[in-house]
């Protein structure tokens, strides 16, 4: 059995990109694996965050996490905060880690774009997020495409460590989905639909009401072309709608496309607003069933006892390995 860890932010608006580049993998992971799912606080605190909005985020991803359909008798579901090797072995890591190689992040740069001086936290963040997946001996990492280049350097500095120091951590991979793996924003299809864009219409929240749904679909950037067809260079608008009905119908984008052959933009936006609707329907009911229940706390406070069962473990081996303490 592999082990599986990934985790999503609580910074609000969790949305369809967020949802098919990864948590629909967290769900379809958990029948053969042991799966540790996290909500990363600790990340999001790289950028502002009010301390009373954060609380509710952090609920709003539990219950979404449990909403979409992972079982917390099969997953072990906590908060990042909760487990204090996260910090702990993020400070060994940044110790063997450089300043060149974080440089380079993408995610870096672009959010530290125009700035002379970026939070040392934005700069770091790759390595506190090798500490979560190196802290839980993952095999396997379910993310979205955006975070290649951040498994890519947690893998880099867990060979460095072992090579050094023996036996010390897995390498993790990364798993990353065919459809889904990079949704763009919807009203532009050049960037990828992000939670902190300022158009609400950019992206689609698991949590949006229906009206919101077919507004932000109906306008939605697509092209003067006017053929329904999968070609992301030349058509990015209407290839990422097709990718999005093709991951929530579970239909192939080959059979969506000759089910709209000859139809114009308009009919297959409103096919898509309902797709999209049946598919958040469920998820909207559960997280409004499961939301203000304790039973939520009740299942984050044993996940964190269970994580912080094999965390411990975990950085019992690293400080030995590494000669700290006595
Ligand atoms: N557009 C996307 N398409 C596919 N997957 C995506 N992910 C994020 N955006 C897309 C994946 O979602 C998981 C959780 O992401 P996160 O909470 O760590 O936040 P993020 O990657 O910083 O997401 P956002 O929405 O873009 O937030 P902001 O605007 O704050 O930067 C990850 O697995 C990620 O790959």
């Amino acid at each position: 059995m592999k082990r599986v860890f990934s985790g999503v932010q609580p910074t609000g608006n969790i949305h369809l990109g967020n949802y098919l580049g990864a948590l629909k993998q967290f769900v379809e992971l958990q029948d053969e694996n042991e799966c540790i799912y996290c909500i990363v606080d600790l990340h999001s605190i790289t950028v502002p965050q009010d301390p009373k909005e954060l609380r509710k985020n952090i609920l709003d991803v539990a219950a979404l996490y449990l909403s979409i359909g992972i079982d917390p008798k099969k997953s072990t579901v906590f908060v990042q905060s909760d487990v204090s090797g996260h910090s702990e072995l993020s400070w060994i890591l940044t110790c063997n880690s450089y300043t060149g190689e974080l440089s380079r992040m993408t995610q870096f740069k672009d959010k530290s774009k125009g700035r002379e001086s970026a939070p040392t936290g934005l700069f770091t963040y790759p390595i506190l997020m090798a500490a979560d997946i190196l802290l839980y001996d993952t095999d396997i990492v379910p993310v979205g495409n955006d975070q290649k280049q951040h498994i890519e350097i947690c893998r880099d500095i867990a060979i460095r460590v072992n090579n050094k120091y023996k036996d010390t951590f897995v390498i993790p991979d990364g798993r990353f989905l065919k459809t889904g793996a990079r949704i763009m924003a919807l009203d532009d299809p050049s960037s990828k639909m992000s939670k902190s864009a300022e158009n609400i219409h950019s992206r689609i929240s698991l949590l949006d009401e229906d009206n919101k749904i077919k507004k932000s679909i109906m306008r939605a950037t697509t092209d003067s072309d006017g053929e329904i067809r999968f070609d992301p260079e030349n058509k990015p608008g209407v290839s990422n709608l097709l990718s999005i009905y093709s991951a929530l119908s579970g239909k192939s984008i080959e059979n969506i496309t000759a089910d709209f052959a000859g139809c114009g933009y308009g009919d297959f936006k409103k096919e898509l607003v309902e797709v999209t609707k049946e598919a958040l329907l469920p998820i909207k009911k559960n997280f409004n069933d499961i939301r203000e229940t304790e039973e939520l706390k009740n299942i984050l406070r044993a996940g964190a006892e269970k994580a912080n069962t094999i965390a411990e473990k975990t950085i019992k081996r690293v400080k030995n390995n590494f000669g700290l303490g006595f």
